[in-house]
């Protein structure tokens, strides 16, 4: 199933890993020369600062869409024991009362509410009648927060087209209107269950620090509590601290977790986990990877060797591939999500640490432009702070 996509999209990922590597020899050369005059030129006091600036910049070009955020694998104990969500209590105050997750997700969506809806209040208030410079500033306003350009430009025309069926004319009704459009814009027509048939594999995928293995432990327990049966595959084996993370959400969550030592076979840990969930029944698999996205052909290589692995030792499983995105990224999550959707068939988007961040907004740029549906989000570092995304409740949390 998967063997095709692969082998073609393979093909076009050689093809660009050769162009960064020409493009990173170029940029070699260039900077040698560059550092060549710099030296010529800078005043030996003065020296090693510029260059390291050059090169750092040369690096970053190469790279834009590595994070390396080693240091949040270092404070797993931290989150694992729970690190409390900032509280703006002010805002809880004036808040409804809410229950459960709406009301994490209110709170979790406090910066971007502030940077969307109470600019959008302020702005409703000050006018009188339906105009174009409503809309103009409405626009703005979403762009700040980091809705996207042409998203907000159809975001604005789809209202505009409402607020005529509706035959709205004053500026208080705009908002409800505009809720609305923002709930259809992210409802998604195809299926955005994780879990439509057991036994089913989710394979999660996702750039360092993006909240892979964190979302893992709390998806597992979001299905443990629907009454599944869940395991956990830990073929990010590339440092040993991201399999003890792994192991320590799942005895959090009381949920077994195969895994091999560092340096280990992905695949060999995947096909150990595909037998575990055959002899012992498992419901669901989850497989946490490694995010190394700076080699494309590397990481196709590797999820295809899982994947044909998955496919062979669990064939009528239901297969899933969740791309987790930082929401604090804003719109560079958007680049991102581009780039992985060359390298595995993605199915579904984890959107993380949306609690961190004004920039939201971008959650409607992303759908539109990928195409691809949001399963599951996630507002905060506590086991149940990510829960299955409903279009209409966010749009809820975020207009109120
Ligand atoms: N505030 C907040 N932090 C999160 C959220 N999801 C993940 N994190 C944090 O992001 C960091 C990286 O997460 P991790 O799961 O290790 O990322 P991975 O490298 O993709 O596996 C950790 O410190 C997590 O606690 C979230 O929804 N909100
Ligand atoms: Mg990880």
């Amino acid at each position: 199933m998967f063997k095709k996509w692969f082998n073609k999209k393979r093909k076009e990922a050689e093809q660009v890993d050769k162009q960064i590597a020409e493009q990173q020899a170029e940029q070699l050369a260039e900077q040698a020369e560059t550092d060549l005059q710099t030296e010529q030129t800078i005043t030996a006091e003065s020296d090693s600062a510029p260059i390291e600036a050059m090169q750092n910049e040369g690096v970053t070009t190469v790279q834009p869409v590595e994070t390396d955020v080693s240091s949040n694998i270092d404070q797993a104990d931290e989150q694992l024991n729970g690190a409390a969500v900032p509280e703006d209590e002010a805002e809880q105050e004036s808040a409804p009362q809410k229950q459960g997750f709406f009301k994490k997700l209110f709170q979790g969506l406090g910066k971007t509410r502030q940077n969307i809806t109470e600019n959008i209040d302020r702005m409703l208030n000050s006018y009188d009648q339906i105009d174009d410079e409503l809309f103009e500033e409405l626009e703005e306003i979403l762009i700040t927060a980091d809705v996207g350009m042409e998203t907000a430009l159809q975001l604005v025309e789809q209202l505009k087209a409402v607020l005529v069926e509706r035959r709205i004319a004053d500026p208080n009704q705009v908002k409800s209107a505009l809720k609305d459009v923002l709930a259809d814009a992210l409802t998604s027509e195809q299926t955005i269950q994780i879990v439509p048939q057991t036994p089913t594999v989710i394979l999660v995928i996702g750039v360092n620090g993006a909240g892979k293995t964190t979302s893992i432990g709390k998806i597992a327990h979001l299905l443990k509590g629907e009454g599944k049966r869940v395991a956990l595959a830990a073929a990010d084996t590339f440092r040993a601290a991201a399999i003890d993370q792994l192991k320590v959400w799942g005895e959090r969550a009381d949920i077994p977790v195969i895994a091999h030592s560092e340096g280990a076979d992905p695949a060999a840990v995947v096909y150990d986990a595909c037998q575990s969930t055959k002899a012992k029944g498992y419901d669901v698999l989850i497989v946490d990877t490694a995010g190394r996205l700076h080699n494309k052909v590397n990481l196709m290589n590797e999820l295809n060797k899982i994947f044909r692995i998955i496919e062979r030792e669990l064939s009528s499983a239901h297969k899933e591939v969740l791309l987790v995105l930082d929401a604090t990224t804003g719109q560079n999550a958007l680049q991102q999500a581009r780039l992985f959707k060359e390298t595995a068939p993605i199915s579904g988007l984890v959107i993380t640490k949306l609690d961190g961040t004004a920039k939201g907004g971008f959650v409607f740029s992303i759908k539109r432009e990928l195409e691809i549906p949001v399963k599951l989000i996630c507002v905060g570092e506590k086991i149940d702070d990510l829960q299955h995304f409903d279009a209409v409740q966010f749009a809820d949390a975020l207009m109120q």
